[in-house]
């Protein structure tokens, strides 16, 4: 028998790196992409797209038209949109807004994380503004939980928003305080560290490079591993699915 640990559920999908299969997208040439969850696989809202870049770099540009989210896994891609030019390194990251035409580049090997969402407008409320940032210049903070600490990339606090960015972090043995389940759905990305994630009512091994789709009301519980893990959660919020 062939086995995986990559998984399809009812309502999540677990990819592990050995799962990842390559596509490619005419936007981006020359790079590999692992398309992570798209909006094939209903109900989800999102494109999370890993985006290989080999030797060769890369030189491309995106349509405005979408919400994007670059997150650097290595290697030193670059992005830039009118003004803003942001450098796209390990744990560097960019929220770039729907109207935006961005020039993506790198002049060598990298890996990033895209998230592509069509922006959820609200009555009264303007596109949210692009953002930078790398992870270590944001404070991490404990929750009520003692060993789970978040940092938040783009502010959870702005309605305008239709999503956010958290990066997690579980001290060895800890884990999320309840089976959740919830309108949200989650594109999860394992940067660090190791555990047993609950998914409906399967538990799963998981570990650094591992993918989690979790479509809305997807029951969760994580408990992490005995060195700790992180990952990267993507979230919709300030929304109600009409
Ligand atoms: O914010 C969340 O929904 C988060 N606690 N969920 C998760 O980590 N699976
Ligand atoms: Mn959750």
């Amino acid at each position: 028998m062939i086995k995986t640990r990559g998984h399809r559920g009812l309502s999540y999908t677990l990819i592990t790196p050995e799962n990842h299969y390559v596509s490619r997208l005419p936007s981006l040439p020359g790079a590999e992409l692992v398309k992570l969850v798209t909006p094939r696989l209903s109900p989800s809202r999102i494109a999370q797209t890993l985006v290989r870049i080999g030797e060769a770099g890369l030189r491309a540009e995106i349509a405005p038209g979408f919400e994007t989210f670059l997150f650097g896994l290595s290697g030193a891609a670059r992005v830039r949109a009118g003004a803003l030019t942001a450098g796209l390194g390990t744990r560097s990251f960019a929220y770039l807004p729907p109207d935006a035409r961005l020039e993506i580049a790198a002049d060598g090997p990298a890996e990033l994380l895209w998230i592509k969402r069509r922006y959820e407008t609200w009555p009264g409320l303007r596109n949210p503004a692009a953002v930078q940032g790398a992870v270590e210049q944001i404070t991490a903070t404990e929750t009520a939980t003692p060993g789970l600490h978040r940092r938040e990339l783009l502010d959870p606090g702005d309605p305008a928003r239709d999503f956010t960015m958290s990066l997690m972090s579980f001290d060895p043995g800890v884990g999320l305080p309840q089976v959740e389940i919830h309108d949200e759905e989650h594109g999860l990305y394992m940067t660090g560290g190791s555990g047993v994630y609950l998914l409906e009512r399967d538990e799963h091994q998981v570990k650094q490079g591992d993918f989690i789709y979790m479509a809305p009301y997807c029951p969760q519980g994580f408990a992490a591993g005995a060195r700790g893990a992180e990952y990267l959660l993507y979230k919709d919020v300030f929304r109600d699915g009409f």
